[in-house]
């Protein structure tokens, strides 16, 4: 009987592809692909991805096509914020991709404030997130629904703001628009199926998470390598930022000082090293960690 195997569906082109492919990369899962095909198979492991549009992610999940899906929240929220909303959970948030769906108006113009949309017309391609957000708001709007160029619509004169996916900014500044407000944040997400899967395919699910997360959790974390004088040692440990027990290792020949190792699970700021200069710790080294477990 051939092996069970679990499949990912994985935005094919756009800007989560990428980085939705360097995750699994970094999971160990290589991918030999041409990004012509909609189905790949992994070597090592009994995995298959499935390359498709964002917007098909959610539903091929729920579905049971596949088993999981990286998809950016807002498309999984809008899903999940309509009248009917799909069988599929956030499993794990992935950290890239991020991004926010805002209401923006004309510059300068007569809306100031949540309130002063209410009877207004707003144009958007995530109409259940603004029915509810209008609706969380107590104010009553027209949403006029597009597939794209949004930013375009108040120019246009066919709406009075937009509801449309913000990262830099520099799309609403180019059309003269202002960020008023943030309807959801949004990052790249994990999804499953609600559906039992079979206990093969179970084990293969709890192997990625279990890589992934050693992922993810690296990516914040550094490595912190530091000589400190033995007098000042508690202060110089208490400047770790988020460590847990560090090893403290003797210098040959140096009786007063000790070598300090330590993971710290938060950022190294520049800051955070001259505090432990400034307390007395010397040849200070931050490391980036690549993978992490236990
Ligand atoms: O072809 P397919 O349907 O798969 O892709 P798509 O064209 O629908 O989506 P794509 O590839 O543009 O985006 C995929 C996901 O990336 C989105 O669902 C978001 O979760 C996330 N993301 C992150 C963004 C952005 N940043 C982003 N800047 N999605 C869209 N934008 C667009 C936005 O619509 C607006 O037009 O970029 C413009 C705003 O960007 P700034 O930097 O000018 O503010
Ligand atoms: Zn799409």
């Amino acid at each position: 009987m051939p092996t069970e195997r679990i499949r990912i569906a994985l935005q094919k082109s756009g800007r989560m592809a990428d980085d939705s492919l360097a995750l699994l990369k970094a999971c160990g899962l290589h991918i030999a692909k041409s990004r012509e095909q909609l189905l790949c198979r992994i070597k090592e492991l009994p995995i298959d991805l499935l390359l498709v549009r964002d917007d098909d992610i959610p539903r091929f999940v729920s579905s049971g096509i596949c088993d999981l899906g990286i998809v950016g929240e807002n498309v999984f929220a809008e899903e999940q914020c309509a009248p009917q909303p799909l069988s599929a959970r956030i499993v794990e948030r992935l950290g890239f991709s991020r991004c926010r769906l805002s209401i923006a108006v004309p510059e300068g113009g007569t809306i100031a404030s949540i309130d002063a949309l209410n009877q207004k017309t707003i144009a958007t391609t995530y109409p259940a997130l603004l029915q509810r957000f209008a609706k969380d708001n107590n104010i009553s709007v027209t949403i006029l629904e597009m597939t794209g160029s949004v930013e375009v619509a108040p120019r246009l004169k066919i709406a009075d703001a937009i509801c449309d996916i913000v990262a830099s900014g520099a799309t609403l500044a180019a059309n003269n628009l202002s960020e008023m407000t943030t309807v959801l944040s949004s990052e790249a997400l994990l999804i499953r199926s609600t559906a039992t899967l079979s206990a093969t395919k179970e084990a293969i699910v709890t192997r990625l998470l279990s890589r992934l997360r050693g992922v993810i959790n690296a990516d914040d974390s550094k490595y912190i390598m530091l000589h400190a004088p033995q007098e000042h040692l508690s202060d110089i440990i208490a400047l770790l930022p988020g460590s847990e027990s560090p090893t403290i290792l003797p210098l040959q020949g140096i009786k007063d000082k000790v070598a300090v190792h330590a993971v710290c699970r938060e950022s190294v700021f520049w800051e955070t090293m001259e505090s432990l200069k400034a307390a007395g710790a010397s040849s200070i080294l931050v490391l980036p960690i690549e993978k992490m477990m236990g």
